[in-house]
């Protein structure tokens, strides 16, 4: 059976670390595109010799041409700029608009059979403008933010209650900005809820509260720290999983950005839910039963989704 292939569109901080765990977990044959000429091979070359160390046979190639990822089975974009200090999701939304343009009608081109995971900020607007300009089906098409969203929060669980990452499950949903929704109700330790967790004593109501807000800001406190871009480990780590759920047809349940087509009420619009991802794509969107609060908060991260694809429409009138 032939090698798969992995295409990223975007060769910097996500990128570079996507090719590694590829490479490092021999998902495939590599490219890495970038518009900056040179970066891409000098990364791609400097993986290739860290292959005889390692032990891992994968291909890898850097380019500047989109015919290179003609035939690839998956494609991870990350092209784009990402945040500064002080500057939100949203702010990027003007310059990254025209990358999705761009880099849709080059997966259009060369790679319409392709999974395609977009990882640019600001996420759930981008995702619906690559699949736009992409054509491909909706299915084929899926934004990464909750597997990170649900990452972050389980390590602050894991943290607070002193127990292994291993045995602890979160979901986040919604929108992948300040409104995301955190729900605990859906977040255990070895299946055991957080409300109970908080009524075993183990920890306090406060407590979770205020992990709900530092997972809500969780980009936003990396992108201070760096002080120059935003996080890209965790990122890299999380559209990883996506992919290979994907490949290796696992049927994973994870928190993704996904076409909706009327589940949770919501018609036309990407954002973040938990869908199964296998062969076949996002194959299943899991509908569950949220409370009044929880449906109040994932309406008003739906409404800062809207508010985004109206800005996206009024940039290019060709979106509708
Ligand atoms: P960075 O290291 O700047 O890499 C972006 C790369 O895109 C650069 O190498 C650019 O040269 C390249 N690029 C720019 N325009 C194009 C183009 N038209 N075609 C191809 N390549 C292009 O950024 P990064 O890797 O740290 O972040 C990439 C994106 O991911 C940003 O938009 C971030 O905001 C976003 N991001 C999203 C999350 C989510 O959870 C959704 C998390 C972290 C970062």
């Amino acid at each position: 059976m032939a090698r798969k292939k992995i295409a990223l569109v975007g060769a910097g901080m996500i990128g570079g670390t996507l090719a590694h765990l590829a490479a490092m977990k021999e998902m495939g044959d590599i490219v890495l595109f970038d518009i900056a000429e040179g970066m891409p091979s000098g990364k791609a070359l400097d993986l290739a010799q860290a292959g005889p160390v390692e032990g891992y046979d994968a291909k890898l190639k850097g380019t500047s041409d989109y015919a290179d990822i003609a035939g690839a089975d998956v494609v991870i974009v990350t092209a784009g700029v990402p945040r500064k200090a002080g500057m939100s999701r949203d702010d990027l939304l003007g310059i990254n608009l025209k990358v999705m343009q761009a880099v849709g009608a080059g997966i259009k081109a060369h790679a319409p059979n392709a999974f395609v995971i977009c990882i640019t900020n600001p996420l759930d607007a981008m995702v619906w403008a690559l699949r736009e300009y992409s054509g491909l089906p909706h299915n084929m098409v899926v934004g990464m933010a909750g597997v990170l969203d649900s990452a972050r929060f389980r390590h602050f669980l894991a943290d607070e209650f002193d127990v292994s990452v291993e045995d602890v499950t979160a979901f986040v949903l919604g929108g992948h900005g300040d409104t995301m929704v955190p729900v605990i109700e859906y977040s255990t330790v070895a299946g055991i809820p957080v409300p109970d967790l908080i009524k075993m004593g183990w920890s306090t109501q406060e407590k979770i509260d205020a992990i709900v807000q530092r997972t809500r800001s969780g980009g936003g406190e990396i992108v201070q720290l760096l002080g120059n871009g935003s996080a890209f480990y965790a990122p890299a780590t999380s559209a990883i999983a996506m992919a290979e759920s994907y490949l290796k047809d696992k049927k994973r349940l994870l928190p993704c950005a996904a076409h909706l087509t009327g589940q949770y009420g919501v018609d036309d619009l990407y954002v973040g839910v938990p869908v199964v991802i296998g062969a076949g794509g996002v194959e299943r969107v899991a509908e569950i039963a949220l409370n009044d609060e929880a449906k109040a908060n994932f309406q008003t991260s739906v409404d800062a989704v809207k508010e985004l694809l109206v800005a996206c429409k009024a940039i290019d009138g060709n979106l509708n």
